[in-house]
């Protein structure tokens, strides 16, 4: 199989570039942001509970995330490789994937970090907000939340990453294209490295 992770802060581009990439490659994409917000939209119990944190720019709690991750890569046992979107966020989830990867008998090939400016990420969060209806977008007090929280838990899970030689960091501003095309170049870099071909 061929893994990788988009990594990012919030706003980042993580989705957008994730849908190109799925398309392109032929990976299963699993965003967990997506997944919470399903749960919501079905007013699950799960989606209640994560409702709550969300609403609030915090992160849901570990242990949901990763069953949620389990069971979505449960249902797909055809994957040739999933790309995990806005996964993982803490410490904790990063080794729960090595762990769900290892019983898989594969591992995560490559991270690619897109580094984009605090000022451009709250710019372009306050304008989905206006459109997106997504609570946690509205209101900047909850976007520099978002922030802080991605500084103090989700930053250093790059280095778990670094330290096996598997981060990319990719400059995350520019034209939606000219971002795909250097992340495009990457990735078939390191599946040329895997021998893997892109579709
Ligand atoms: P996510 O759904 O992962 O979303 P995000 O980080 O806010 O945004 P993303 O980086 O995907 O940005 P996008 O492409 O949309 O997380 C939401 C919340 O869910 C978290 O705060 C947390 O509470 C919870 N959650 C999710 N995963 C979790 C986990 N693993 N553990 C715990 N909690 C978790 O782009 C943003 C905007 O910019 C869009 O409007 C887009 O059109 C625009 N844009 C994109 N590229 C651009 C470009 N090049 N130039 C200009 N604009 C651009």
């Amino acid at each position: 199989m061929f893994n990788l992770i988009l990594f990012g802060p919030p706003g980042s581009g993580k989705g957008t570039q994730s849908e190109k990439i799925v398309d392109k490659f032929g990976l299963i994409h699993l965003s967990t942001g997506n997944l919470l917000r399903q749960e919501i939209s079905g007013k699950t119990a799960l989606g209640l509970q994560a409702q709550n944190f969300m609403d609030k720019g915090q992160l849901v709690p570990d242990e949901v995330v990763i069953g949620m991750v389990d069971s979505y890569m449960e249902k797909h046992p055809e994957a040739r490789g999933f790309l995990f979107d806005g996964f993982p966020r803490t410490a904790a989830q990063a080794q729960a994937l090595d762990r769900l990867l290892s019983l898989r008998k594969t591992e995560i090939c490559k991270v690619i970090a897109l580094e984009v400016s605090e000022e451009e990420l709250v710019k372009r969060l306050v304008k989905r907000g206006e459109t997106s209806g997504r609570s946690d977008d509205t209101n900047e007090e909850i976007i520099r939340k978002r922030f802080a929280v991605y500084k103090a838990e989700t930053e250093p899970v790059a280095e778990h990453y670094r330290s096996k030689n598997k981060l990319e960091r990719i400059k995350g501003e520019g034209t939606i294209d000219e971002i795909f095309s250097s992340i495009s170049n990457c990735i078939q870099a390191e599946m040329s490295n895997h021998s893997v071909s892109a579709q």
